[in-house]
């Protein structure tokens, strides 16, 4: 039996896998750079956060039309629900796809279409947080949450992804502050590659409430007490960290130093079609590779429902 779980740090397009992206590559008429998904699969070796997103970026161009993105959050759903999760909160990347001449209403209507069949179909809730990209301008992300105004209803919070270093959270203040005036929630990554320095930008310049990652907190004995103090969320994805080389091997993962530290932290798939495994596969790694025994795993679900956008009473039913 898997644990009942939610999962708060997902990229849809990350959950992309070789088979699908042949598949809509087909129907598209879009060139791939890789012949075979043994090729494609071949080419997942990643040296740092940037060489995977060259690629996550690359084979974006599968994805055109709503039923290309209902597809994806499908599949992905079915998967989720093959390893316990009951509640998802996704993450997608709009100027990824306007950037390509795909409307963000195509992206979020496909995208609906699928969720909106969630709970019958998998037995799972769902969000959608719409992620800007922070080696795009701030006026692009402006632009971006200006496109999505007919959009609201559907959209959660926001959120802020890609290449972190040389992208401070403060260059998007503007941007969560209309954010938070139309009433979205804010996440944002930080601390995956960048310094402790960001994940403080992040809580006192844009308002995040979860930080997404966070790794590098332990370096910060003062940002720990914080982080400690105001019970804010850390979703973690131990399998990304490793593929994406922030650390060297999953034993040496802080996620054990940080749950004895007292943060609330969580445990999450990032990109599961380029990393190696969902996130019943990640309880499985990080019991695996750092000892984790049945109390902790149970201590990282019931996280996962305290830290998730779930009503206060849907969170006490859950955990
Ligand atoms: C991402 Cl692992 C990771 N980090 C930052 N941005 C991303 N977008 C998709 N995956
Ligand atoms: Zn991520």
């Amino acid at each position: 039996m898997q644990l009942p779980k939610a999962e708060l740090h997902l990229h849809i397009e990350g959950t992309l896998e070789p088979e699908l992206a042949f598949e809509l590559a087909a129907r598209n008429a879009v060139v791939l750079p890789h012949s075979t998904t043994e090729e494609l699969r071949r080419a997942y070796l990643f040296e740092d956060l940037q060489s995977f997103l060259d690629l996550y970026y690359a084979l974006m161009a599968v994805l055109c039309t709503e039923d290309d993105f209902d597809r994806l959050a499908d599949a992905y759903l079915a998967r989720a629900a093959a390893q316990g999760v009951r509640h998802a909160e996704i993450f997608f990347d709009p100027q990824a796809h306007t950037a390509r001449g795909v409307g963000i209403g195509t992206v979020i209507e496909g995208l609906a279409r699928a969720l909106d069949r969630s709970e019958e179909r998998h037995g799972i809730s769902t969000q959608l947080i719409m992620c800007f990209l922070r080696d795009q301008s701030a006026e692009s992300a402006l632009e971006t949450l200006e496109a999505a105004k007919p959009y609201l209803h559907r959209i959660a919070a926001v959120g802020l992804d890609s290449a972190e270093v040389g992208h401070p959270p403060s260059k998007f203040r503007e941007v969560y502050e209309a954010a938070a005036a139309l009433g979205l929630r804010r996440v944002a990554h930080a601390g995956e590659e960048g310094p402790p320095a960001y994940i403080w930008e992040a809580l006192d310049i844009l308002g995040v409430e979860r930080v997404d990652h966070g790794l590098r907190s332990m370096e910060d004995p003062e940002l720990v007490k914080r982080l400690v103090r105001d019970r804010v969320p850390l979703t973690l994805c131990p399998l990304s960290n490793v593929r994406l080389r922030a650390i060297d091997v999953l034993e040496e993962h802080p996620l054990r130093d940080m749950m004895d530290a007292g943060l609330l932290v969580t445990v999450n798939s990032d990109d599961p079609a380029y990393f190696g495994g969902y996130v019943g596969d990640t309880f499985h790694a990080v019991h695996e590779a750092l000892g984790l025994g049945q109390e902790q795993l149970r201590e990282l679900a019931r996280n996962s429902f305290l830290a998730a956008f779930l009503d206060h009473d849907e969170k006490r039913r859950q955990a």
